[in-house]
Formats: C-alpha cells, sequence, structure tokens
C-alpha cells in the first residue's frame, strides 16, 4: 500500500513508522509513505498556505491554490487514481469496518487540514471520503491521519504475526476484548482466574465469552445493541 500525506507538519510523523508493526509493514515493502509539505507548494514568496473565510468569522482556511497545483503533481502518473481521504470532525466516524476496508486499498492519499479547514472547492473536486476519528475537536488532521494508517496497516495480511490476534480484537463482533493473563500465576497476591489454568478448552472460551459479555454491558452498551441489529 502506497500512503501519501499531505501536511504542514511533516515532522509529526517523525517517528511514527519507525516502530514495531508499521516498521515491519514498511521494512517489508508493504507499506510505503511519502510525505508531502504543503508550504513547499506556495507560490507567493513569503510561502502563505491560509487565508481569511469569505463572509467573515475568526479562524483562516488553507487556500485553494497550493493544494490544486500538489493534487495535480502527485496525481499526474498516479493510475488508478489514488483514493483520497480527509480527517476531519465533520466526516464519518471512522471505525473496524472502515479500517479493514482501507487496508485493502493499493493508494491512498491523506489531506491534514488545519486552522478552520480547507476551501471547499478542494474537498469537491479531490476529496473521496471524510473520516472522523471522534467526537472531539482536534488541531489538525496529523494525529487522526496516524490513527487511520495504524489501524488500516495491521489489517494488511502479513503485517500482524498472528493473523488470530486480529480476529479476536475489541469490535471484531461488537465485543469488547476479555482480560488476558500471563506468567507469573501469582504477583503480589493477585492470581490469575483458576479456569485459564484448567486446561479445559471449552470453559475457557466460555470464561472468555462472559468477560467480554460483562465489560461491554457495563462500558459499550451501544456495541451489545449493534449486534443485536445485524
Ligand atoms: Cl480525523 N481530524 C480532525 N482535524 N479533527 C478531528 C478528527 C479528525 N476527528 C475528530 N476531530
Amino acid at each position: 500500500m502506497k500512503v501519501e500525506i499531505i501536511t504542514l507538519f511533516p515532522r509529526f510523523f517523525e517517528g511514527i513508522f519507525d516502530h514495531s508493526m508499521l516498521k515491519r509493514a514498511v521494512d517489508a515493502g508493504v507499506l510505503e509513505i511519502k510525505l508531502h509539505n504543503l508550504r513547499d507548494y506556495a507560490d507567493d514568496k513569503h510561502h502563505l498556505v491560509d487565508d481569511y473565510r469569505f463572509g467573515g468569522g475568526p479562524g483562516m482556511l488553507l487556500k485553494p491554490e497550493p493544494l490544486f497545483r500538489l493534487f495535480d503533481e502527485i496525481t499526474r502518473n498516479a493510475r488508478p487514481r489514488p483514493t483520497v481521504i480527509y480527517p476531519t470532525p465533520q466526516g464519518v466516524v471512522f471505525n473496524q469496518d472502515i479500517a479493514d476496508e482501507l487496508s485493502g486499498e493499493r493508494h491512498i492519499i491523506f489531506l491534514c487540514g488545519h486552522y478552520k479547514g480547507i476551501d471547499q472547492r478542494v474537498i469537491d473536486r479531490w476529496v473521496d471520503r471524510e473520516y472522523s476519528i471522534g467526537d472531539y475537536v482536534l488541531t489538525g488532521g496529523e494525529a487522526g491521519v496516524a490513527v487511520m494508517i495504524d489501524a488500516a496497516v495491521r489489517m494488511i495480511p502479513g503485517v500482524l504475526g498472528d493473523i488470530g490476534s486480529a480476529r479476536g480484537d475489541s469490535f471484531r463482533n461488537n465485543l469488547l476484548d476479555c482480560a488476558h493473563y500471563t506468567r507469573p500465576e501469582v504477583i503480589e497476591n493477585l492470581r490469575v482466574p483458576g479456569v485459564l489454568m484448567s486446561g479445559h478448552h471449552r470453559n475457557i472460551e466460555l470464561w472468555r465469552r462472559s468477560v467480554s459479555m460483562f465489560l461491554t454491558r457495563r462500558r459499550r452498551p451501544d456495541l451489545l445493541k449493534k449486534s443485536e441489529d445485524t
């Protein structure tokens, strides 16, 4: 998967792709990341990339000209046309189903907005999808892009060592994941639940399921409702 990121703050992404799963994906050639500094596409001598809003009000917008120039350049030889994603609080709320879907994309461009956002004509011309990562306001799209890339890339076959570990994830069946334990059996007087030490696979399965149900009912009743609806 080729991922291009248009941003005013390319240094935000320094280090993010140098660890763990994402590094493994980059090293294996499964993931290629390319950063584009929007400021390099400003045309005036002050490298201005923002401007006031027509109609007035506080907050600046990203100007359309540098973005149009950048999109023309980076899509000129791209066939098929890459999928362009704009992270914004006005977007559809990102979830595991969307992450699964993105993991199958060959070429994605993320466009990070700042200030009040971007000129609507850039969205109308270039953006295919708008996603939000939750009901709160961020200072820019970068954190959302990091979240979406992480969630999508780990679903690319071969990136996770054990595909079973993705299958048991929270949200996979609209249930939160259960509790997990490793050695030692006792630490600071805290003991691993006996059933997990029993070797009785059916009982272990039932225990895990009931812990998942308990947690989901208490913390995310909306998820239980979702699984009833489907
Ligand atoms: Cl994905 N981007 C921005 N800029 N703000 C957000 C968001 C994303 N999700 C919630 N707020």
